[in-house]
C-alpha cells in the first residue's frame, strides 16, 4: 500500500520533481530551491533523530522566521515527530508552562536564548538563528529514511488559550493538515505557477498550515518575508499572484497610496481570516484595486473551515462562505444541540477531515467540546444566510482577537486579580483601527488602595507576551454584574467601545 501522503511526502515529491525551482525568496535577493530546502531538511532530521527523537516525540521551536524554520517542521514530520511551534512572543512564564505540559524531546530557540533553557533535564536544546547559524545545522550528515505515518498520526500540537486560563495543546493529525491542504488548494485554485507573498508568522495555523503547506505540497514559489511591512508587500504586488493576511494587513495596506489597481495587476488572489474582515475595509479594497478579497474562517482545531467563492459566486463582505470539500458546517441551539433554521443564530459547530484528534493529555476537555454525533463545537456565534454563506455574529467564548493573535481575558484578570490593589478585574476587547481589536482592563481597587495603571501593567509584564498586553486601564467603583452575579462584559465593551476610534481616541 501506498504511505500516507503527509505535507512533508507531498513536499519531497515537488523536490524531486523541481529541485532547481526557487521555493523562498528572501528580501536580501537570495533564494534557496526546493533541492536546496530537501537537503537542509535531511540535515536537520539527522540531528533530530542523533538528539533521540523518536515517532511521537514532541519537537518545540520557539525562533523568529527562517527558512530553516521551515525546514525543520518538515524535517519533524519526516521522522515522525510532533512539531510544537511557538509564538517568539511568549515570556519565560508562558515558556514554562508549554515546555512542562508538552514534554518535548527537542527545544529549539535563537542563539541567545538557550541560555534560560540550560537548566532543563531531559530537553535537548538546540539553536537556531534567522540566518541559520546555530548548532541545529553543524552535523553535515543527512537523514535518508522517511517514518511512515497513518493519516491519524500525530504532526503537530498548536496551543490554543482556554476560557478557564490554562492553554490547550491541539494535536492535529497528518490527515488533518493533509486534507484541509488539498481542499484549499482546490478551492483556491492554487497552482505551481504561483507566488505568493508570505508575511504572516509561521508558529500559527494561518502562517504555516495555510499558506507555508499550500505552497510546499503544489510546487508554487514565496516572498518570504520577516514580518508584515505595506510598503515591502506594496513593492512586491507587481510580482506575485496571491496574498493572505490576517484584516490589519488589509487596513494598513489601504492607508498607503502605493495601493492601485496598477500594482495588483499581476495578483490574482488576496485572502483574509483570523478575524473579522471590516466589510468597509472589504468595500474600500474593491473600489481600490479591482479585487474582493476572499474571506474565510478557521480555527486551530479545525484548520480552515468555510471560504467565500473563488468563482461562481459573490465573495460577500461581511460573511465566511459556505464549507470547504469534506467539511459539514452546522448553526444549533447551544443548549439543545438541535440545527437552526437558516437565518436563526446560534452556535456553529463543524465537522470534518480537518476536525483535530483532541487535545493534548485533556480526554474530558475534548469530550466536552464534541457533540455525540462528533461535530465540534467551535464557541462561535453565527448563522446562515439565504445563499448558504455563513456569519459570524460573535463569540460565544470570552477571546479577544488583536490583529490576528488570540488573547483570552481570564489568563490577564488572572494575574490582574494577583495584585495587591486590585480586588477584581474583567478584560475586554475594543474596536481599534488597526489591530481590529484591542485589550482592556477595567479594574475595581481593593479596599483602600488606589490602582496605578503603569504600575499595574508593569508588574504583570514579565508573565505576558506583549500582544496581551492590556492598552488601557479604567478603575471603576464596582463591575456591572447580572443577577446571576456574572460580569456582564458586553455592558463594558459598549461603555469603552469608542476608546480607541471614538472622538475622543
Ligand atoms: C504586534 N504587537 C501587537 C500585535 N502585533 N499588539 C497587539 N496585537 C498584535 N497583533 C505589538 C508589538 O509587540 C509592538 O509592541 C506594538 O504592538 C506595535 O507593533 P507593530 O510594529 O505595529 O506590529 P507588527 O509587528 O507590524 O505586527 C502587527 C501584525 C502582526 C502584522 C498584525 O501582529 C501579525 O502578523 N499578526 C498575524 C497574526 C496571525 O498570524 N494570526 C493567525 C493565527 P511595542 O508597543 O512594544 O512596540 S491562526 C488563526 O487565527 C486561525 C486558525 C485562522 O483562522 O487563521
Ligand atoms: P484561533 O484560536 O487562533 O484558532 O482563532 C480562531 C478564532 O478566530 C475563531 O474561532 C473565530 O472566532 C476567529 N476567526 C477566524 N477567522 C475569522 C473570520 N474570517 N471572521 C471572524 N472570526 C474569525
Amino acid at each position: 500500500m501506498a504511505p500516507f501522503p503527509t505535507i512533508h511526502l507531498s513536499f519531497a515529491e515537488q523536490a524531486a520533481r523541481r529541485p532547481d525551482k526557487a521555493l523562498f525568496e528572501l528580501p536580501d535577493g537570495r533564494s534557496l530551491t526546493y533541492g536546496e530546502t530537501l537537503r537542509t531538511v535531511r540535515r536537520i532530521a539527522a540531528r533530530l533523530v542523533a538528539d533521540g527523537v523518536r515517532p511521537g516525540d514532541r519537537v518545540a521551536m520557539q525562533v523568529e522566521k527562517s527558512p530553516e524554520a521551515i525546514a525543520l517542521y518538515l524535517a519533524t514530520l519526516r521522522v515522525g515527530g510532533v512539531f510544537l511551534p511557538l509564538n517568539t512572543a511568549y515570556t519565560g512564564a508562558e515558556m514554562e508552562y508549554f515546555i512542562q505540559d508538552a514534554e518535548p524531546r527537542v527545544l529549539v530557540v535563537a542563539p541567545e536564548r538557550a541560555p534560560d533553557h540550560a537548566h532543563r533535564e531531559g530537553l535537548t536544546v538546540e539553536t537556531l538563528g534567522t540566518t541559520g547559524e546555530g548548532t541545529l545545522l553543524e552535523g553535515e550528515a543527512e537523514h535518508d529514511e522517511v517514518h511512515e505515518a497513518a493519516a491519524d498520526d500525530p504532526a503537530a500540537i498548536l496551543y490554543t488559550s482556554g476560557t478557564t486560563g490554562r492553554s490547550k495543546g491541539a494535536v492535529l493529525s497528518h490527515g488533518n493538515l493533509a486534507s484541509n491542504c488539498a481542499a484549499l488548494v482546490e478551492s483556491w485554485r492554487f497552482t505551481e505557477d504561483d507566488r505568493l507573498i508570505h508575511a504572516l508568522p509561521v508558529f500559527h495555523v494561518h502562517g504555516l498550515f495555510v499558506a507555508a503547506n499550500m505552497v510546499l505540497t503544489t510546487g508554487a514559489s514565496m516572498y518570504y518575508l520577516p514580518k508584515f511591512d505595506a510598503g515591502t508587500v506594496l513593492g512586491l504586488l507587481p510580482r506575485s499572484t496571491v496574498l493572505m493576511g490576517v484584516p490589519t494587513f488589509y487596513t494598513r495596506l489601504l492607508g498607503d497610496d502605493g495601493l492601485t489597481p496598477e500594482s495588483c495587476a499581476s495578483m490574482r488572489l488576496f485572502v483574509s481570516g483570523s478575524a473579522p474582515l471590516l466589510a468597509s475595509d472589504h468595500e474600500a479594497f474593491e473600489a481600490r484595486t479591482g479585487h474582493a478579497i476572499l474571506e474565510r474562517y478557521g480555527m486551530t482545531e479545525t484548520g480552515m473551515n468555510t471560504t467565500n467563492p473563488y468563482e461562481g459566486g459573490p465573495r460577500k463582505p461581511g460573511t465566511v462562505g459556505s464549507p470547504l470539500p469534506g467539511t459539514r458546517v452546522r448553526v444549533v441551539d447551544p443548549d439543545t444541540g438541535k440545527p437552526l433554521p437558516d437565518g436563526e443564530v446560534g452556535s456553529i459547530e463543524v465537522h470534518g477531515p480537518n476536525v483535530f484528534t483532541g487535545y493534548w493529555r485533556m480526554p474530558e476537555k475534548t469530550a466536552s467540546e464534541f457533540r455525540p454525533d462528533g461535530y465540534f463545537i467551535t464557541g462561535d456565534l453565527g448563522r446562515i444566510d439565504e445563499d448558504g454563506y455563513l456569519l459570524i455574529v460573535g463569540r460565544g467564548k470570552d477571546l479577544v482577537i488583536s490583529g490576528g493573535f488570540n488573547v483570552y481575558p481570564k489568563e490577564i484578570e488572572e494575574l490582574l486579580d494577583a495584585h495587591p490593589t486590585v480586588l477584581e478585574s474583567a478584560v475586554i476587547g475594543v474596536p481599534h483601527p488597526d489591530f481590529g481589536e484591542t485589550v482592556v482592563a477595567v479594574v475595581v481597587p481593593a479596599r483602600g488602595e488606589v490602582p496605578e495603571e503603569t504600575e499595574l501593567l508593569a508588574s504583570i509584564a514579565p508573565s505576558l507576551a506583549r500582544f496581551k498586553h492590556p492598552r488601557a486601564v479604567r478603575v471603576v467603583d464596582d463591575l456591572p454584574r447580572n443577577v446571576m452575579g456574572k460580569v456582564q462584559k458586553a455592558e463594558l465593551r459598549k461603555r469603552y467601545d469608542g476608546l480607541f476610534t471614538g472622538p475622543d481616541a
